[in-house]
């Protein structure tokens, strides 16, 4: 279907973030989306904003760029990721800005899929099938919360054992209230939330770590469903560049990369790890090759380290330096680019995550990416409007998709 109109716009997403929106407009139907935005973010990622400008990148696409879109197929993302190339011009999309990238792939796929009467998924792949596990944030530490709590930014759970998505997202809501309940109990103070919904208690990262793991083994044991733990160190957020350490705010220790090399060893060890998110700074290469020798049973998952980019998880692959990526669609700019990311990592066997941002809207597309890229798992919180709403909609596309829809298989 031709693309007859595309109108963007500023709007906010639930940190109050401002992003784009995108509107497009394909034979009698409208697709819309909005990007999300990060606070810890790679070096590496698409840039935001034309001149740090949200306004300035809406107003010169609308007035500029939208009308060069007339006529594309809005069936060919590679077709509007080119065009996009095109006026953009520079290597991270900072003229026409990552995010109005973002929404013009997405909205256009959209309005596809809208104009059509299927699920997005089904026009991002026609036999897609397989759901991902539900990655649940359960406390959350680092750039999301105060410098009272962990250093970590995410403490999560993976809910393995179960048989549905409506099931697995049951489990990950049992282990965050009952951690909630746990810290209302033991902390004497009212207890609050990081930007994504996890907890953010005053706690060291190895006490924040221990309530997690025993009350996923507690609802493990009492559901006779496995619950797994992982951990986003979000390792660049903690590095000083100068002492070349990582600096533990809770505890006010810096340790040398070996010392943190070993600490996220013991960790996976102590508390049998299924998944460490970028546990070391975003160029260290040779020291994710080192963890991902040394951690068997673990996925050693860069987020920051690949920025979704293509030729940096080629470095990776030649390097061995991961197991698992995480794969965000604004961090690269189209939803294109991200599929082609997603594809390599999955023929070089990696674990895929399709994930969220820490400031996020209302949208359900996360859902379509995971599921039409063929992701394993997907990051999307627990609770709060912003999370669910990707949850509902993997409900709904498992509805959709029918008995041939499987659970993915996930195994480091
Ligand atoms: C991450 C993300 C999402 P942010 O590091 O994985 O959880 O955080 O969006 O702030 O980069
Ligand atoms: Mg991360």
């Amino acid at each position: 279907m031709k693309i007859e109109e595309i109108r963007a716009r500023v709007c906010f997403n639930g940190r109050g973030d401002p992003g784009i929106e995108a509107d497009v407009f394909v034979e009698g139907a409208m697709g819309r989306a909005m990007s999300p935005s990060g606070a810890s973010r790679g070096t590496n990622e698409a840039v935001p904003f034309f001149q740090d400008d949200p306004d300035k990148t809406v107003s010169q696409f609308n007035r500029r760029l939208a009308s060069k879109f007339k006529g594309l197929d809005a069936a060919d993302p590679e077709g509007v990721t080119r065009l996009l190339r095109e006026l953009d011009g520079t290597s991270n999309y900072s003229k026409v800005g990552g995010s109005l990238a973002y929404a013009v792939s997405v909205a256009a796929t959209e309005a596809e899929a809208r104009a059509r009467g299927v699920p997005m998924c089904r026009v991002i792949d026609p036999g897609c099938g397989t759901l991902p596990f539900p990655l649940g944030n359960t406390i959350g530490g680092g750039k999301h919360a105060s410098d009272l709590s962990p250093a970590f930014q995410e403490i999560l759970v993976v809910p393995l054992g179960a048989r549905s998505v409506r099931e697995a997202i049951e489990l990950n809501l049992k282990v965050h209230a009952g951690v909630g309940r746990r810290l209302s109990k033991s902390l004497g103070y009212p207890l609050g939330r990081g930007d994504e919904g996890g907890w953010s208690p005053g706690l060291t990262d190895i006490e924040a770590m221990g309530v997690v793991s025993e009350v996923a083994a507690s609802v493990a044991d009492e559901t006779g469903r496995a619950v797994r733990v992982g951990v986003d160190v979000a390792a660049d957020s903690l590095y000083d560049k100068k002492k070349r350490g990582y600096y533990y705010r809770t505890t006010k220790r810096t340790l040398s990369r070996d010392e943190q090399m070993v600490f996220i060893e013991e960790l996976c060890d102590r508390y049998s790890l299924l998944y460490v998110e970028d546990p070391l700074y975003e160029d260290d290469f040779e020291g994710y090759a080192k963890l991902h020798a040394s951690l068997k049973g673990t996925l050693v998952t860069g987020d920051d380290l690949y920025t979704t980019d293509v030729e940096r998880l080629k470095v990776g692959v030649s390097k061995k330096s991961t197991n698992g990526v995480i794969m965000k669609v604004n961090q690269i700019g189209t939803l294109w680019e991200a599929k082609q990311f997603s594809d390599l990592a999955r023929r070089t066997g990696h674990t895929v995550a399709a994930s969220h941002r820490s400031g996020d809207n209302e949208g359900g597309h996360l859902a379509h990416f995971a599921v039409g890229f063929g992701d394993q798992m997907m990051k999307s919180g627990v609770v709060g409007g912003e999370r669910t709403s990707k949850l509902n909609e993997l409900i709904r596309i498992g509805e959709a998709l029918g008995t041939s829809a499987k659970m993915a298989s996930v195994r480091p």
